[in-house]
């Protein structure tokens, strides 16, 4: 190639890359559950499918609520993402069954006690199948919640009364979505779209925020490269404090067909680890 041609590519990539993110892998951290994480200024929160679990920045657990739909009326037995929320953890629930999801609810509980404090129902004539991840828009004053089964579009619902606003259809769809997170008016999305059996990692995507579009096109932020074995993406939050990116993940389990079967090599349990990335802007 020309050398003054090279040259222009060369600084187009940059020109490029001036826009993208990035992020630097700190450290990870072991935690018990398997769905997804919240953080404020002190503590990390996390969810397994039947439990919510509290540690401190550097992995001591502190509190755990291990009966986390007792006291409701309503059969629940999933937990996805979850997010924190001036003094409480907001967490999507449902009954999952055979691949199919229903009674979805906003199940909020208090962040010092991990305690139930109260849920709002969805509304089913909104088509969403799932719920996956939940997040908190508080410029907003929204609850945004995505859908695992059908991922086409974005849920919200109002912060303080929690009925139904609409929905927002995002273009092109990340498949097998997992985790949700409203950062600097954008919606981060976390998506088990990497297939393990073929080594594949998996991605986060964002839209940015326009209330006034009924659509929004999804933007590829970043490819997880950095994890130990790919295995299952799960849920992400950001860390003001310390401007960090935490992502929550799965390694060990061979899941074929949403199925697990087993262990990969040189694996007897399914490990569970958030991942913390600074944020380089
Ligand atoms: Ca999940
Ligand atoms: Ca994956």
């Amino acid at each position: 190639m020309n050398k003054h041609i090279s040259f222009l590519f060369t600084l187009l990539f940059f020109a490029f890359n001036i826009n993208a993110q990035q992020f630097e892998l700190i450290k990870t951290i072991d935690v018990a559950g398997r769905q997804g994480v919240a953080v404020d200024s002190n503590y990390f929160y996390v969810s397994g499918s039947k439990s919510l679990f509290k540690y401190t920045k550097e992995g001591e657990l502190v509190a755990s609520n291990t009966s986390p739909f007792e006291q409701m009326d309503i059969e629940l037995n999933h937990l996805g993402d979850i997010d924190y929320y001036n003094g409480e953890i907001f967490a999507g629930a449902e009954y999952f069954n055979d691949g199919s999801a229903s009674n979805i609810r906003i199940v909020i509980y208090d962040s010092k006690t991990l305690k139930f404090k109260k849920l709002y129902s969805w509304e089913p004539k909104s088509g969403q199948k799932e719920v996956c991840g939940i997040t908190v828009d508080a410029k907003n004053k929204i609850v945004w919640m995505a859908d695992w089964i059908y991922g086409a579009y974005l849920y919200k619902y109002d912060l303080e009364s929690g009925k139904y606003l609409g929905k927002t259809h995002i273009f092109p769809v990340p498949e097998k979505q997992q985790g949700i997170k409203v950062w600097k008016n954008k919606v981060y999305i976390t998506a088990d779209d990497g297939d393990a059996e073929d080594n594949e990692p998996d991605n986060m995507y964002s839209i940015d925020i326009n209330l006034d579009k009924t659509n929004a096109q999804t933007t590829l932020v970043k490819t997880f490269e950095e994890v130990k074995l790919n295995g299952e993406i799960e849920g992400l939050t950001f860390d003001d404090t310390n401007n960090t990116l935490i992502v929550h993940f799965n390694r060990g389990t061979r899941v074929v067909n949403g199925m697990p079967i087993g262990f990969y090599s040189g694996y007897t349990k399914e490990i569970h680890e958030l991942y913390i990335f600074k944020v380089l802007e």
